[in-house]
């Protein structure tokens, strides 16, 4: 039976891209769920992650990084990330301990003046910093409004991020499990295995190339003891369908050999990995192409 005393509640995270967001969620949750980078704008729908204890479960959405829009793709992006602040119970507001508070942040602290949740400042990548230099930091956006703790942390390595965990537990309010012991994510295994393939080439490729990057995944099936994927990567010009190919094909191998390993881990299964690239040009304009690349409203 259930706790009585059992704490719930959705918690989003928002910041600007590249604050390290998804590493956070992934660190949590203790699997990939969101896919990272270090390139900016790399998630791009929103994604929930699920931490479940004894007492408590968090839902955490993981949002796209709020920048401005180029497009429509850009749009959606940002019409994820700001919805999900009207679904949580609070909110984490991620800001980078390496970069002075920005035009960036400002936008995202103005949409948060209205937002009537506790507030989290949780400044990331102090790993990289001196503990000395954390005080002006802080400084900068104590005024910005009436957080309710201000946790400095390392994603990446770990550093105060199971008292950030606590500290929210204590914060939400009694309520349901709203998902099993088990499942760490809403999204579907389709999704999350186009997402893997994709972290690769933002991974391996540069310039206009990850942004221009989607993957619509044409059948799962199996044969023999392995799990056959056939998935497509859409490119906006040829140009970029001859740098994702890679001279003699060696980087599309690169790329699937990596994400093969990943979706492997994934689906505890051998894998039969098979990519195709396609031209579609300007697709992250084009609203009936967003749809079937899964940019869709409502996205849980
Ligand atoms: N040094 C350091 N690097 C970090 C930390 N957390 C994340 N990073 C790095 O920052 C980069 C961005 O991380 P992501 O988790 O993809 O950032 P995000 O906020 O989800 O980015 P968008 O999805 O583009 O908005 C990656 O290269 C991470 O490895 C941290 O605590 N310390
Ligand atoms: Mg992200």
């Amino acid at each position: 039976m259930q706790n009585p005393d059992f704490h719930s509640g959705f918690v989003a995270i928002v910041g600007r891209p590249n604050v390290g967001k998804s590493t956070f969620l992934n660190r949590v949750v203790g699997q990939k769920v969101a896919i990272m980078s270090d390139k900016a704008q790399t998630t791009r729908n929103k994604i929930q992650g699920v931490y479940t204890t004894d007492d408590a479960q968090i839902v955490f959405i993981d949002t796209p990084g709020i920048h401005k829009p180029q497009n429509k793709l850009g749009d959606f992006m940002m019409e994820s990330a700001l919805s999900a602040l009207k679904e949580v119970d609070a909110v984490l507001f991620m800001v980078n301990a390496t970069e002075r508070r920005g035009a960036g942040d400002n936008f995202i602290i103005d949409r948060l003046k209205n937002v009537d949740k506790p507030i989290f400042l949780v400044i990331n990548k102090i790993d990289e910093i001196s503990p000395d230099d954390l005080f002006p930091i802080i400084e900068q956006y104590k005024e910005a409004l009436p957080f309710k703790e201000v946790f400095p942390i390392s994603a990446l390595q770990g550093n105060n991020v199971s008292q950030l965990i606590d500290k929210l537990i204590d914060t939400l309010p009694e309520g349901p499990q709203y998902y099993p012991d088990d499942q760490v994510t809403d999204h579907p295994e389709r999704f999350i295995i186009s997402e893997l393939i994709r972290e690769k080439v933002l991974q391996l490729t540069r310039q206009e190339i990850p942004h221009s990057v989607a993957v619509y995944i044409d059948k799962i099936g199996n044969e023999n003891d392995k799990v056959h994927i056939q998935a497509t990567i859409i490119v906006e010009r040829d140009g970029q369908k001859g740098i994702v190919i890679g001279k003699k094909g060696s980087m599309l191998k690169k790329i699937g050999t990596l994400a093969r390993k990943d979706i492997e881990n994934l689906l505890g299964s051998k894998v039969y990995l098979e990519l195709w690239v396609k031209v579609q040009p300007r697709w992250r304009d084009k609203a009936s192409l967003l749809e079937s690349y899964g940019y869709q409203k409502n996205d849980y």
